[in-house]
């Protein structure tokens, strides 16, 4: 029989990946390689790419014990031809192969390569995920606007996940009205299970220490999961000590607590060591046990069956030019604090630590902090959709695209979501305690010790008035901004003109 190459690339960490479902394990070669393409399409954080390599390493031992034959390569071996379509056609041309099997890539980028390559690539749909492309297509045909509560309830007649006789457990689809809490007093929870590195993961410190090192954030201490053993135990911990908290505080924030009641399982979730369907019956397995509320189980299964399927049916229904919309026209570089600069705002200086330090932030950090911040500032989207591509263990294109140029950024003009995530001070002050040790003033609207936010969210509206004035959820927002008398609105926008000026001269702000 004639051999041929099984790729399965650093997110596609699943025994049962759609291309090793289609291969022959006593014919077939699969293709695993650590490569310079991938670690610098984007300057990565150092964890990131420890977790990933690690975690390969891991996988390709555990399939090689099943009897699998393995052809990997990491990333300091000199043969390295430093691309997946150079090792692909290094491996073919060793092995004299004439086929490639793949799982279809999560980012067109790779899509594309896999499609040029001069051997045939037969691509198979991924099918870790509860909703198909074809699916979804189907799903979105005729229909006008595209909103995640209704595909998220089609997920639940699909999937069966909380439903009674064909109706949603408790009586509702949707429990949050009763989350959504401020930051509590005390977490009593001491955050996601922390694994110390094994031989593997050292290992792997060294060479991402010695090659990118260099790159923002902190590779030590390093703690994450890097096989399924581990991250099934990490989800156990968090279904049992976080889980009944998690929709209650799903919005707060706290300046000395990274993680609060999140579960931190979107890097496993996202590389394939955990399965989403194992995830949501954990959580749901809570509920029936009761040890868990329903607002809370509800709250999470709908992050992963709602958003995460929803935000992957648009990246491919939305197509390669996705990530370079700008709706908005906005065309600020992004500023320097985003790397680490000094800040005086103590929300962005503590969300960007923490983003430094644990390549992790929740998500109303990321959707109301840093991403709320780039939008008001006027940030070119493509270049806040690099960063956030880079800084986060948890972050492919198919996922971080549609929520920060999307959700994050509404330079999709309204695809993801109805209206642009923005807000003052007033938001972050009522869910977190930043606002207490900040050198700015969240009540002031006006003069220098005005909160950046207050100022640049009446300049946002004001000089998007033409868009959005007409937007029924955002008329309310105007109403206040008219009934202020001249001055004051001239104070906000000067004070606004200010900030935007010291930044784009990139003076600390
Ligand atoms: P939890 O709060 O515990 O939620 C449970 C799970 O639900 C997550 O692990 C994740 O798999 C899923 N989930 C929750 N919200 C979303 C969402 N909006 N989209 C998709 N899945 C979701 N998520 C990523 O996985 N990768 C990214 O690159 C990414 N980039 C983002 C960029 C921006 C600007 C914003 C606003 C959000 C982004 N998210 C991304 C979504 C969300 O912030 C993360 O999934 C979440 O913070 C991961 O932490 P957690 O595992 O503790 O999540
Ligand atoms: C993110 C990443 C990195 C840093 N390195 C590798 C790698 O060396 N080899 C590999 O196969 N995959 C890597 N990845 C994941 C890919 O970039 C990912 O598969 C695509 O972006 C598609 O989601
Ligand atoms: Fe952030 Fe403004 Fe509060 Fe400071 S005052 S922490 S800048 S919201």
């Amino acid at each position: 029989m004639v051999t041929r190459l099984v790729l399965i690339l650093g997110d596609q960490l699943s025994p049962d990946v759609a291309a090793l479902q289609a291969a022959d394990r006593d014919n077939d070669i699969v293709v695993m390689a650590e490569v310079m393409d991938e670690a610098t399409y984007v300057r990565h954080h150092p964890k990131k790419i420890a977790f990933l390599f690690a975690a390969m390493r891991k996988f390709a031992r555990e399939l090689a014990s099943n009897g699998w034959r393995i052809a990997y390569t990491r990333l300091d071996d000199p043969d390295n031809a430093g691309s997946i379509p150079g090792e692909l056609l290094r491996r073919a041309a060793e092995f004299r192969a004439r086929e490639v099997l793949a799982t279809r890539p999560g980012e067109w980028r790779l899509i594309r390569l896999l499609e040029e390559m001069p051997i045939p690539v037969r691509q198979f749909a991924d099918d870790r995920f509860l909703c198909s492309e074809a699916e979804f297509r189907s799903w979105a045909q005729g229909r006008k606007v595209l909103r995640m509560e209704h595909f998220y309830r089609e997920m639940r007649r699909k999937t069966g996940l909380l439903m009674e006789g064909g109706e949603p457990a408790g009586g509702k689809w949707n429990f949050d009205y009763e989350n959504r809490k401020p930051a509590p007093e005390e977490v009593g929870h001491g955050g996601p299970l922390r694994f110390p590195p094994d031989e593997t993961v050292g290992e792997v410190l060294d060479l991402v220490a010695a090659r990118f090192g260099s790159n923002f954030g902190s590779l030590r201490p390093f703690a994450f999961a890097t096989d399924r053993g581990e991250a099934r135990r990490a989800l156990e911990h968090f279904v049992t000590h976080a889980l009944p908290y998690f929709g209650d505080y799903q919005d707060a924030m706290l300046a000395g607590n990274r993680f609060l009641y999140h579960s931190v399982i979107s890097p496993y979730l996202n590389a394939g060591l955990l399965d989403p369907l194992e995830v949501c019956l954990a959580a749901e397995a809570a509920w029936k046990a009761g040890t868990a509320p329903i607002n809370a189980v509800e709250g999470f299964i709908r992050q992963i069956i709602g958003w995460r399927e929803f935000v992957r049916g648009i990246y491919f229904l939305e197509g390669p030019d996705y990530p370079r919309r700008n709706a908005l026209h906005h065309t600020a570089r992004l500023p320097a604090l985003y790397w680490g600069a000094e800040t005086r705002m103590r929300c962005v200086a503590s969300a960007i630590e923490q983003t430094r330090e644990e390549a992790y932030a929740h998500h109303i950090q990321r959707l109301m902090v840093t991403g709320n911040f780039a939008l008001l500032a006027g940030v070119d989207p493509h270049e806040v959709h690099e960063w956030y591509l880079a800084v986060y263990s948890d972050a492919y294109e198919w996922v971080e695209a549609p929520n920060t140029v999307g959700m994050s950024q509404f330079a999709d003009g309204g695809v993801v979501g109805s209206k642009p995530y923005v807000s003052s001070g007033a938001y972050i002050d009522r869910m977190s305690d930043y606002c207490g040790g900040c050198a700015y003033d969240v009540k002031a609207k006006t003069g220098e010790s005005a909160c950046p936010f207050n100022l640049l969210y009446w300049h946002f509206l004001h000089r998007h008035r033409a868009r959005f004035e007409g937007n029924p959820r955002m008329a309310q927002m105007y109403r206040t901004w008219d009934r202020m008398d001249d001055g004051r609105r001239s104070a906000v926008l000067q004070g606004a003109e200010r900030v935007l000026g010291r930044l784009s001269r990139g003076e600390v702000v």
